[in-house]
């Protein structure tokens, strides 16, 4: 680590990127779209009440880290031509949490307590700690597929307690945008966070192996950011836009 890092090109020094190299071609489009959204969301901003300004501001800083983590990545694979694994989880352990954080804010007009937002937090840093140890420490035998598991069961956790628990009573108790918001929500963290433990068993070795051969790990991850990260900022964008129509 302490090697690469010093071994980092400059930024100027941009390495190549093969004309054949969708990977790549993936971590590059990732890194604009990453920027162009973050900044939307920043100069967008100041058009919203106090409420939904710091639920947009969020959004930005969550697009802004991608954006910054996508520039090293980018030129980690051209340079090494390695699965940028450490930046990768760097990225998620700060961006994930703020949308754990997200989720608090909308609800906040209903009484959401801070303790769900820790709760949230606290599951979302084992799902991603856990997946870090099966992608880049036990990587051997059945390791990937027991870390995988664990990290699978914090995801399951987080499903329930906004889907069934806590979070879904304040979001009808609120109605309106906030319940509309919270419901898009819901079905990216299902439908859209379930795009990673693809990624991992494509990337990884275990009892999966073949079923997802020929994927590669790190454009699945890329779809999933840009879907993850843009899309649930602009569900709060239009759930801000929605509200200050109806007010
Ligand atoms: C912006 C980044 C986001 C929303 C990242 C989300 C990542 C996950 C939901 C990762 C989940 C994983 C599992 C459920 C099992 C296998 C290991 C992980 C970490 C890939």
């Amino acid at each position: 680590m302490k090697t690469f890092l010093l071994n980092l090109p400059l930024l100027a020094d941009v390495s190549k990127i093969a004309t054949d190299d969708y990977v790549g071609f993936t971590f590059f489009v990732g890194c604009m779209a990453m920027m162009a959204a973050s900044a939307f969301f920043f100069l967008s901003m100041n058009d919203f009440d106090k409420k939904w300004k710091t639920s947009i501001l969020v959004s930005g800083l969550i697009t802004f880290i991608a954006a910054v983590h996508y520039w090293y990545m980018r030129d980690y694979w051209a340079a090494v031509g390695e699965s940028p694994t450490f930046f990768r989880y760097v990225d998620w352990i700060l961006t994930v949490p703020l949308m754990c954080v997200e989720f608090y804010l909308i609800l906040k007009v209903a009484g959401a307590k801070k303790s769900l937002m820790w709760k949230l937090i606290l599951a979302s840093v084992i799902m991603l700690v856990t997946g870090y140890f099966g992608e880049a420490v036990y990587t051997s035998g059945s390791g990937p597929a027991v870390w995988g598991l664990i990290s699978g069961l914090a995801y399951f956790y987080i499903v329930y307690e906004i889907w069934l628990g806590s979070a879904k009573k304040l979001a009808q108790e609120a109605g309106g945008a906030v319940l509309t918001a919270h419901k898009t929500l819901c079905w990216f963290v299902l439908v859209g966070w379930a795009i990673y433990p693809i990624g991992y068993m494509a990337g990884t070795t275990g009892w999966y192996d073949g079923i997802f051969e020929g994927l590669n790990m790190d454009v699945i991850y890329n779809i999933g950011d840009a879907i993850n990260k843009i899309g649930f900022g602009l569900v709060v964008y239009a759930a801000a836009v929605a509200s200050r129509k109806s007010a």
